[in-house]
């Protein structure tokens, strides 16, 4: 089964949105598999962006994204990963969708509130790097029968 992760940045935990961005995933219908409240170290922060490493923003990312606790998850359900982008919505949250996290919660592209994986190789990557396989929780939600035909 399909694995994404997701992490709710210092921004969304500050402004008080953990419950309701959880609650879009769980209500949508994925599983939750993995979560953490934890403060990120420069080296996670810089191996999590390690793609962005040249870009100008890169150091102010990290600074951000270790400056306070972060909600760190694992979700999972088919198609994970592309709904989960498009519940998140576009990176800048002033052009971002309304519906979506990034489009109902922010307007500024250094203060967009969460991050997913974007392929099932960065998820997977991404997974690993946050958290240890004992860590991930497999379980049979009793709902399924009426998620799925
Ligand atoms: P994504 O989070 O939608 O996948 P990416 O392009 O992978 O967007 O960028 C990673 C993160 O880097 C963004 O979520 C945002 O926090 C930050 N970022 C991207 N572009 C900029 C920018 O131009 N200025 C400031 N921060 C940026
Ligand atoms: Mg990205």
């Amino acid at each position: 089964m399909e694995r994404t992760f997701l992490a709710i940045k210092p921004d969304g935990v500050q402004r008080a949105l953990v419950g309701e961005i959880i609650r879009r995933f769980e209500t949508k219908g994925f599983t939750l598999v993995a979560l953490k409240f934890m403060s990120v170290s420069k080296e996670l922060a810089e191996a999590h962006y390690g793609v962005h490493r040249s870009r100008p923003f890169f150091a102010g990312l990290v600074e951000f994204i270790t400056s306070g606790p972060v909600v760190a998850m694992v979700w999972e359900g088919e198609g994970v990963i592309a709904a989960a982008r498009k519940m998140i919505g576009a990176t800048n949250p002033l052009t971002a969708e309304p519906g979506t996290i990034r489009g109902d919660f922010g307007v500024n592209i250094g203060r967009n509130i969460i991050h997913g994986s974007d392929a099932p190789e960065t998820a997977k990557t991404e997974v690993a790097l946050w958290f240890k396989p004992e860590e991930l929780v497999s379980w049979e939600p009793q709902i399924k029968p009426w998620l799925h035909e």
